[in-house]
């Protein structure tokens, strides 16, 4: 093995300090059109309208419901969310001239821990997502594609391992598209479809949100991977066995894109995800499983703020595994005043995966009155954002063992004293966020 620092090798990519949707209104059948300012109150922890059986939040003193799961919840299927959640402009367009190639093979970068191992990048889209005052998304929050899926993208092998993920925004001719030049990779979530591909955590319930999105069940769909602003990557190396995650001729992907956009111009981006795999099946190695730990268990992770100001903790409903499993490791998401998120196992942390804030220097102002305001509401004109949270693989972890049996749980920390929450221009605040996504090694 090759030395490098494999403390370098940022491990987990979290969500990044995307945030959130807290449309409250109906969706109008005609239109497709929502403004969230027009029913939203500030900082309202209470959504009123009637809880679904399904979305499990955990708010201390009640179930509280993002407008979004109960949307979602009440609507038959994914196939036209797209249409419902954002003007007909945003989303998918074709490739504009001179685009750089789709497909760009790299210089393997995880070859230290999987010998032979490839590495690819991928660019997916391109999608427009509409400027700052183009408020009719579900949010209603301008300069924003709103939890856009995009079915059946291209995958980076068909039949192959793969030991490395992490993902980028880019413009067409390859450029960086970031927070300097008004572009947020806000969140995007990578599912794998295929028969067998059960979510380790929702495969159990009769409905899952963010499969509803793509138009699956989370019995033929898992949540693999997700990313933010913070683009860090996620690499299985560490762990007793040689692990990959197995990719099949059959299985296809899917991902749920959702961008911010703080300029006056509509922008074409292209999401990009770098895959680092091995072809084939190559002798002596395991299979990987995503476990993907949320304080509100199978909708779209969002949840009202419970409080305005101080610190407040929110504690996951707990899950039981029907499997053994060696982990690998783990790495949280949370929103802008978070501060760290706990795995724990029958009581006991395994480890804690904190938030890291920079302070960006931002090409337009988040909150403008004459321009508008951009999606996810990166409140107050503060610069300031949660831009990674610490990975938690090999001698981090406390505990290297999952059993059948346990009781698994995720803590998500915030202190609003410490760091200033996602606001709206009229001070309300956002939703809020709380996962954990573990990848593990089963027994076979
Ligand atoms: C939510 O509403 C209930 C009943 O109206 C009230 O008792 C509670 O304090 C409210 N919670 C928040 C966070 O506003
Ligand atoms: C942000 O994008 C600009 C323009 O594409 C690029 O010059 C800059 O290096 C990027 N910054 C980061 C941190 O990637
Ligand atoms: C900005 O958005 C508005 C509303 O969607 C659209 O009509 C206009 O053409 C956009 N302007 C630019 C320069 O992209
Ligand atoms: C995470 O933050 C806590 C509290 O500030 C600190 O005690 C701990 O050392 C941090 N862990 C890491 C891995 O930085
Ligand atoms: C944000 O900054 C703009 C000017 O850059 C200012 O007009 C506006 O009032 C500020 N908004 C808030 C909420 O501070
Ligand atoms: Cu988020």
């Amino acid at each position: 093995m090759k030395s490098i620092s494999l403390v370098s090798l940022a491990f987990w990519s979290a969500l990044g300090s995307c945030a959130a949707y807290t449309g409250r209104t109906e969706p109008e059948p005609v239109s497709h059109r929502f403004n969230r300012r027009q029913a939203v109150s500030p900082s309202s922890g209470n959504d009123t309208a009637p809880d679904n059986d399904y979305v499990m939040g955990a708010l201390p003193g009640g179930q509280g419901k993002s407008t979004i799961d109960k949307l979602l919840a009440q609507h038959a299927d994914g196939a036209d969310i797209a249409t419902l959640l954002n003007p007909p402009h945003a989303g998918k367009v074709p490739d504009p001239p001179n685009a750089a190639p789709r497909r760009q093979p790299l210089t393997p970068r995880i070859e230290f821990w999987h010998p032979n191992s490839k590495t690819v990048k991928l660019r997916y889209g391109p999608y427009n997502v509409p400027n700052m005052t183009e408020t009719g998304n579900f949010g209603g929050h301008g300069g924003m594609l709103y939890n856009y899926p995009d079915l059946n993208i291209d995958k980076p092998c068909d039949d192959c391992r793969i030991v490395g993920v992490n993902a980028d925004l880019e413009y067409a001719d390859g450029s960086s598209a970031n927070v300097t030049n008004g572009m947020w990779l806000h969140h995007y979530v990578h599912f794998v479809v295929g028969e067998g591909r059960t979510d380790a955590t929702c495969g159990g319930e009769e409905v899952s949100l963010p499969h509803k999105i793509i138009g699956e069940t989370p019995r033929n769909a898992e949540r693999f991977f997700s990313s933010g602003n913070e683009k860090t990557l996620a690499a299985f190396y560490g762990a007793s066995r040689i692990a990959g995650y197995r990719l099949r001729e059959e299985d296809q992907m899917a991902v749920i894109v959702d961008f911010m956009n703080e300029n006056m111009e509509d922008k074409v981006v292209y999401l990009t995800v770098t895959y680092d795999y091995v072809e084939g099946d190559p002798e002596g190695y395991a299979d990987v499983r995503p476990i993907w730990f949320d304080i509100v268990k199978c909708g779209t992770s969002e949840l009202p703020s419970p409080r305005d100001s101080d610190s407040f903790e929110i504690t996951s409903p707990p899950w039981t595994p029907d499997f053994d499993a060696e982990i690998i490791g783990f790495g949280g998401h949370l929103h802008d005043g978070g501060t760290s998120v706990i795995v724990s196992v029958d009581g006991r942390s395994i480890g804690v995966s904190n938030a890291s804030y920079t302070e960006y220097t931002v090409a337009v102002p988040d909150h403008d009155p004459n321009r508008g305001e951009t999606g996810h509401g990166h409140g107050s004109n503060q610069t300031t954002h949660l831009s990674g949270m610490s990975p938690i693989i090999g001698t981090d972890l406390i505990e290297r063992e999952l059993a059948k049996g346990q009781k698994w749980e995720i803590k998500a920390t915030y202190d609003y004293g410490l760091y200033e929450p996602e606001r709206g221009m009229d001070g309300a605040l956002e939703n809020i966020m709380g996962i954990a996504i573990m990848f593990v090694i089963p027994d076979t």
